[in-house]
């Protein structure tokens, strides 16, 4: 049994009231671990902690500070295939996934903002013969992190490195649902070389020790992704205790498929949008929307791809397709289906939950699933199912397909797949998301802002938008 431990000031140590939640194996349905259920007091000893150790890491030479996030992400790299399967055991995602994907993005994540560190500068504003301002831009103090499941190492790491690498010390809470791979981070980051204290890992529920860290006066800022309703009861939360709050939350987004489009390619890559990591992605297009000449011949083309997309074990080095994370996020996801038929939606392929043989015989593994005839405003294509769920709709000309897509109360990531350059710039104004790809998806600079509008968020991270986030910016005037 794999009983995992909070990282607090540099070394494990078990939850102060050895509280316990099960750790499952989604492809199997088995507990194969313990988690800590960590809760305030946990959370006192790792503020606490990071309060010792914030003087001398905001007072490290940055290029110092750099090498250690440096280290920190080849540490990562030199764990490639623990990492990728603790990542695909606790997810369900397959090891082929977490090995091209996640892991090596955790690593890019340190490796960018070690870069930034050195990067990050600030403006000054003369008024010549007057006085001068300069701004700086100062580390926070001690700052939360609270990521989900979907992607666990991989957003775990996408909010730590920019609150390290702006002088911050971080209390960091992975989900419950796959706090492995970020235990692992632990003794990664003590191997660094970063000073104990800097980084506290804590492991709980949210109503426990994510509550508690949302509280925790001495926490000044919290950078949360999850659900949207999780994120609008953080910021009921901290709304009276004015902190700086950073929410990347859910969607439900848009790809307009026009006829004009490279077909081959198109079809490929709104697939991969569409089921990607089971379709657990924030970003994972859902609502796809097709110019109707090509209607038919393109949700034939799909439907023949998801048929050929069996669900196997992710340990499997050829399976394409893993478990779905949870067995409360499978019968969510179920639930949809059935609603969908309810709502009067055609099930064209898929719809159904995969029993395998051998030790995945109880794993949680559903068929990708794609739906027609189903209205906009039904709620299969309102809500966030965040599962290999997809719906096609026709339409007949540009204004009908912005109509559509801007027809939701999320505002993340939409997909255009044109070769019509005007469409596509004047589509890409229109379009009410914060991400906008044009003939690509999940193609990413970390220089870019990222994240969403409305239901999906407030604010954005990436780049320098993170930098500002987890620091403090004071403008100095001097007259002269
Ligand atoms: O996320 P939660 P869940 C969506 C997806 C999914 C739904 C719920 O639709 O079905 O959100 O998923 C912590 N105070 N996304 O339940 O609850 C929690 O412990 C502080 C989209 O996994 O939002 C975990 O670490 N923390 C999303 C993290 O918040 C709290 C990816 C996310 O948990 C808390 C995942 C509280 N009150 C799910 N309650 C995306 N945008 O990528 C929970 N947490």
């Amino acid at each position: 049994m794999d009983i995992l431990q909070n990282f607090i000031d540099g070394r494990y140590q078990d939850p102060i009231h050895k509280n316990y939640l099960d750790n499952i194996e989604p492809a199997t349905g088995l507990v194969y671990g313990k988690t800590p259920n960590s809760c305030q007091d946990d959370v006192e000893l790792a503020v606490n902690a990071a309060q010792k150790a914030l003087p001398q890491w905001q007072a490290m030479p940055l290029e110092q500070r750099a090498d250690i996030l440096y280290a920190i992400a080849q540490g990562i790299e030199s764990k490639l295939d623990e990492l990728a399967l603790a990542e695909s055991v606790d997810n369900g995602k397959p090891v082929s996934l977490a090995k091209a994907v996640d892991i090596p993005r955790a690593a890019s994540n340190f490796k960018f903002f070690a870069h930034a560190c050195s990067q990050f500068a600030s403006e000054s504003h003369s008024m010549t013969g007057t006085a001068t301002n300069y701004t700086l831009r100062q580390a926070i103090g001690i700052v939360g992190c609270i990521s989900p499941w979907n992607l666990p190492l991989y957003l775990f790491t996408w909010k730590i490195a920019p609150a390290l690498a702006a002088g911050n010390c971080v209390i960091a809470k992975p989900s419950e649902v796959t706090p492995k791979t970020a235990a692992l981070l632990g003794e990664i980051c003590q191997a660094a070389g970063l000073p104990k204290g800097v980084l506290n890992i804590l492991h709980g529920s949210g109503a426990s020790v994510g509550s508690a860290i949302c509280n925790h006066k001495k926490i000044k800022a919290i950078s949360f992704t999850g659900g949207t309703a999780t994120g609008a009861a953080i910021a009921t939360q901290l709304a009276p205790q004015f902190k700086k709050l950073s929410l990347e939350l859910g969607g439900k987004n848009p790809a307009l498929v026009f006829a004009d489009c490279d077909f081959d390619d198109t079809v490929e890559q709104v697939f991969r949008a569409s089921f990607a990591n089971q379709g657990q992605i924030c970003l994972c297009a859902s609502r796809i929307y097709i110019e109707r000449p090509i209607f038919e011949k393109f949700k034939q083309a799909l439907v023949v791809k998801a048929q050929a997309l069996i669900p196997q074990d992710p340990a499997s080095p050829s399976s394409k397709m893993g478990a779905i994370v949870s067995k409360v996020h499978l019968d969510k996801v179920l639930s949809y289906i059935e609603l969908a038929k309810s709502e009067g939606g055609k099930i064209l392929v898929g719809g159904a939950q995969v029993n395998l043989a051998g030790r995945c015989a109880n794993g949680y593994f559903l068929q990708p699933t794609i739906i027609e005839n189903l209205p906009n405003q039904a709620q299969c294509n309102q809500q966030e199912i965040f599962g290999p769920v997809i719906t096609l709709q026709a339409f007949d000309n540009d204004e009908e397909a912005l109509t559509l897509a801007n027809d939701s109360q999320y505002g993340l990531a939409a997909t255009l797949w044109t070769n019509n350059l005007a469409r596509a710039h004047k589509l890409s104004e229109q379009l009410n998301t914060g991400i906008v790809w044009v003939n690509c998806w999940l193609l990413r600079d970390l220089r870019t802002p990222f994240g969403g509008m409305n239901h999906s968020g407030v604010g954005r991270e990436g780049g320098f938008e993170a930098m500002r986030f987890f620091t403090e910016s004071k403008n100095v005037c001097i007259k002269y």
